[in-house]
């Protein structure tokens, strides 16, 4: 079977793609990836005449890509459209939008390995588990979940090429995701995995929380190593010290097997300042802490986040002390909360001296639990259909002091740097009329904590001099951007009649996510 994965370009590659390519290529079934925007994408479809065509979809995008299906469907109307990812995994009932076929809950490698055999053998493949399928005639099938898969290393190595081929961007960085682990014990309300372990799965934190061996991890990389360019290597992992024996076992050998700079996300209550050493000496150049809110009412009672105020500021020094860029992530407009209290997790960062903050406002998503509380609490919730298609700029809760948490959301990583300009901020939050001018600052400040990111990997490669210093490459970085911009906005229609330069408005486009992601 011809299964054709289609997506818009995301800030980095997407790993869940990579896996069920690897699942469908080996089953002997062809798989091809698209990104949109790109101009001649429905032809591309045409010619590629796919049985079946799949998206991964969060809520907040699902809108969009429903509308892409139906153009989609216009002219490929015998292609089964799937839909996996968080939003259809949470939300199964989006299999009634006009021309989605089928939804995958959960793990998708097995259900499509299975869902496909069946297609090509001519058989009835309506009881597939994980689906939930809509039959011609509007009838919905609801299929039951299939265990988890337990062996992560039986899955084999992500599939790479289905996105390095059809995203030449994502080919090209010298840094890529990895993941080493599926799953997480923690229950936090404001985060997938308790509604993707219970009421998903049914499962247990035995069965939920996986690790591939160290041995399947360093294989890949090596592997990936040799076939593209690699310097730096980002893991994922929601808790990269999930596991003692794991930890000790891949920084001892990591160092000699692999060697390259890597970065990773620790839990605080699980951190000790052993696991830094170590993790320092194995080439850790960046570690953030999720620290969320300062607040113990916040963090503990609402988000459930299982951590002490000395446990966080513990790590935080422990990271520095070993010479790690200190990241911290943290989350604005929890119900619950005070102006006061959000204002207390800025000064949280600045006690810590977090290096790199990255702030999100809160979403309660689908079957999340923070959804309950959060309407309990009396706050109303935006409709799944109005969610803001990014969690980095507005909020879905309706509470009374909205807009000055989105506007201190935009003052939040320029005030850790420069704390005395606290006074300033919190009377500027205030000021609803001046949002576009903090959102562009904001943009501003996020670019240059990008070129001081983008230092910390020149430097763990040994390069050096004043190409690298921030400042020189936020300037350059402003500067390419604005006659981009300046080219896209007046000149690229005419040009681009006779020759077809690279896609710069793809590249702006990808440059502004990457920089409110804070990567690059
Ligand atoms: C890395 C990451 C990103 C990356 C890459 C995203 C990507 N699509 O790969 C970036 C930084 C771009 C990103 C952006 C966003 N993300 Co994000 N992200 C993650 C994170 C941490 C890991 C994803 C991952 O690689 N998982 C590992 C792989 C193996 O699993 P997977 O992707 O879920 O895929 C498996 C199944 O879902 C299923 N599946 C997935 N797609 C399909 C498709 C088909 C056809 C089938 C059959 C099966 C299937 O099979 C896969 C293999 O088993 C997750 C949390 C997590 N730990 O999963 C959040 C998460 C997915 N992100 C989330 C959110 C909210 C966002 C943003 C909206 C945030 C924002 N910027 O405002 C955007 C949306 C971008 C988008 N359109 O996807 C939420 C989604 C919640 C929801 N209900 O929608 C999550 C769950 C985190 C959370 N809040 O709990 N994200
Ligand atoms: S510890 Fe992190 S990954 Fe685990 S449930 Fe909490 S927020 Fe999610």
């Amino acid at each position: 079977m011809k299964v054709l994965f289609l997506n818009e370009y995301l800030p980095q590659e997407m790993l869940g793609m990579m896996w069920l390519s690897r699942a469908i290529k080996d089953a002997g079934h062809e798989c091809k990836a698209l990104f949109i925007p790109d101009k001649a994408w429905l032809d591309k479809i045409v010619e590629m005449a796919p049985d079946v065509i799949c998206y991964s979809v969060t809520t907040g995008m699902h809108l969009y890509f429903a509308d892409i299906n139906q153009k989609v469907k216009q002219v490929c109307p015998d292609a089964l459209s799937i839909f996996g990812g968080p939003h259809p995994t949470f939300s199964p009932e989006y299999v009634e939008t006009d021309g989605i076929d089928a939804v995958c809950r959960g793990e998708g490698e097995f259900a499509m390995v299975e869902l496909l055999n069946k297609m090509q053998a001519g058989e009835d493949y309506y009881e597939t588990p994980n689906f939930w399928f809509k039959k011609p005639d509007g009838e919905i099938v609801r299929n039951c979940q299939s265990p988890l898969v337990q062996n992560l290393d039986e899955l084999g190595f992500p599939d790479r090429s289905i996105i390095y081929d059809a995203g030449q961007i994502y080919r090209d960085s010298d840094r890529k995701v990895f993941v080493t682990q599926r799953g997480c014990p923690m229950n936090c309300s404001f985060c997938f995995h308790h509604a993707w372990k219970k009421k998903v799965y049914g499962a247990k934190n035995k069965e939920y929380t996986r690790k591939r061996s160290v041995s399947h991890v360093i294989a890949e990389i090596n592997d990936v190593r040799s076939k593209y360019p690699l310097k730096f290597v980002h893991f994922l992992d929601d808790i990269f010290n999930l596991r003692k024996d794991w930890l000790e076992e891949f920084c001892e050998r990591y160092p000699k097997e692999v060697g390259l700079p890597f970065d990773v996300i620790l839990m605080a209550n699980m951190t000790t300042e052993k696991h830094i050493k170590m993790l320092a000496s194995a080439g850790c150049v960046y570690a953030r802490i999720a620290f969320e809110a300062a607040s113990d009412y916040v963090r503990n009672a609402v988000f459930r986040k299982n951590t002490t105020r000395k446990q966080l500021t513990d790590a935080a020094e422990w990271i520095r002390k070993y010479g790690i860029r200190l990241g911290s992530l943290n989350m604005l407009g929890g119900p619950g909360g005070t102006i006061e209290d959000e204002w207390d997790t800025v000064r949280l960062n600045i006690e810590c001296k977090v290096d790199h903050p990255l702030v999100s406002i809160m979403q309660p998503y689908p079957e999340f639990d923070i959804q309950d509380m959060t309407t309990d609490m009396g706050y109303a919730v935006a409709g799944y259909d109005d969610f803001p298609q990014k969690f980095n700029r507005t909020s879905s809760i309706e509470f009374e002091n909205k807009r000055e948490i989105e506007n201190l959301h935009k003052w939040f990583p320029i005030v850790v740097r420069f704390p005395w300009l606290m006074p300033v901020a919190k009377k500027a939050a205030q000021w609803n009329s001046m949002s576009k001018v903090y959102l562009i600052m904001y943009m501003l400040w996020s670019e240059y904590m990008v070129a001081e990111q983008a230092r910390l990997y020149s430097r763990a490669q040994g390069l050096s001099g004043p190409r690298y210093w921030p400042i020189v490459d936020f300037t350059r970085r402003l500067a390419t951007k604005g006659v981009l911009r300046v080219y896209e906005t007046f000149f690229a229609r005419y040009i681009n009649r006779f020759f077809a330069p690279k896609n710069v408005a793809l590249s702006l486009q990808m440059g502004d996510e990457r920089v409110i992601a804070h990567m690059d």
